[in-house]
């Protein structure tokens, strides 16, 4: 089946793919990292003793939750609920998601073995994804749907770890001192990102995310070595299917350009890093972000007056989406998105 936004003309001019490919755009199209979720009551109220991966797993819950942002704020984009960990879980990875904590991996990889044992990914395993992103797609009409996986540093990370961690330090150890057992694991790791992403844009995805939130842990010379040659290979795969692709990580201002030579279409920026300047990186690329994401607890003055600059900014790249620079924090007040997401829009009319 050929990607939706290939067959329907409505979804292929959005604002959001215009802006992706780098075309004109009627106004600057916005959607926010972490949309869905924990800030909006709906989400709590359908959530309730219901547990995430369950939640992940439920194409009914999966389309409500994913649409309950763009019916809330009309973002130009929805993001596809679920979690970068999500296609290991599918496979066998005996995982949770605690609340509170994140996701937890009950046997950390340390070894080839553990590697080997984990297995590559088949459509058959996520039959859940496709039902959920074929239901979407129907509801959303000339709305693009955001497929997404994580890159395969940050998977690996929690696989290594067993856990979030802040350091990274049993990754980088095994990244540094057992580099063939690291490659042995981001070949691993790339393999099923990039046919958790296949299966997505194969049931109407019309754009991916490659989500590398803790890439910006390895110095420029170790992401080139150790980490971008595996995201490559992801975002080669979903090169052939014709859809955009967004590479973001957190932290990353160092290696910005390295992203987008990745083969990224736009770049994700966080707040850190001056838009221009993560213009500048980008390297002709369209660029995605990146309003800081404390700015909704100041004044709504305060905050509008920041994203007039981001959306002033991002006239100059040859495509800016609009986004935070990291995902919404839980005790977001979500009026704040809506009024942010009708000023982008007001503002930045053509
Ligand atoms: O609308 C949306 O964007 C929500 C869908 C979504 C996405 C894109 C979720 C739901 N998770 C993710 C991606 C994700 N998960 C990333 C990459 C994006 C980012 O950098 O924020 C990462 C790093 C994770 C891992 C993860 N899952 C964490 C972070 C832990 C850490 O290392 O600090 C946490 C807390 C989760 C659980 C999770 N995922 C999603 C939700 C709504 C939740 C909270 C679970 C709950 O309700 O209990």
């Amino acid at each position: 089946m050929p990607a939706a936004s290939t067959t329907d003309p409505a979804l292929h001019a959005s604002a959001f793919l215009s802006a992706a490919r780098g075309e004109p755009v009627t106004h600057t199209p916005v959607w926010f990292m972490r949309q869905a979720g924990r800030s909006l009551p709906e989400y709590r109220a359908l959530r309730e003793g219901v547990s995430m991966l369950e939640s992940c797993m439920r194409p009914d819950l999966v389309v409500e939750i994913t649409l309950q942002p763009v019916r809330r704020y009309g973002v130009d984009a929805a993001i596809f609920f679920s979690d970068i960990v999500l296609p290991l879980k599918a496979v066998g990875v005996d995982l949770d998601i605690t609340p509170g904590v994140g996701p937890v991996v009950a046997s950390p990889v340390r070894t080839l073995a553990d590697v080997e044992a984990i297995p590559d990914l088949t459509p058959e395993h996520v039959g859940f994804v496709t039902e959920s992103v074929r239901a979407l797609v129907g509801e959303l009409g000339a709305t693009p749907l955001i497929g997404f996986a994580g890159a395969p540093f940050t998977v690996a990370s929690y696989l290594v770890e067993g856990g979030p961690s802040k350091d990274h330090a049993r990754t980088k150890a095994m990244m540094f001192g057992a580099p063939e057992v690291w490659a042995a694991l981001m070949a691993k790791i790339a393999g099923i990102a990039a046919a958790y992403l296949e299966v997505q844009v194969e049931a109407g995805a019309s754009a991916v995310q490659l989500f590398d939130s803790w890439a910006g842990a390895v110095s420029r010379a170790d992401y080139e070595q150790h980490v971008m040659p595996w995201s490559a290979q992801v975002l080669e795969r979903i090169g052939a299917t014709g859809v955009p692709r967004i590479h973001f990580g957190v932290g990353t201002g160092e290696i910005l350009d390295l992203m987008g030579a990745a083969g990224a279409d736009v770049v994700g920026v966080d707040w850190r890093v001056p838009l221009a300047a993560g213009i500048e990186r980008a390297g002709g690329r369209a660029v995605q972000g990146n309003l800081d994401p404390t700015l909704v607890f100041a004044p709504t003055e305060v905050m509008l007056e920041r994203a007039r600059e981001v959306v002033e900014v991002g006239r100059t790249a040859p495509g800016h989406v609009f986004n935070l620079g990291h995902g919404v924090i839980p005790a977001t007040d979500p009026d704040q998105l809506a009024r942010l997401t009708d000023f982008v829009h007001e503002v930045s009319q053509r």
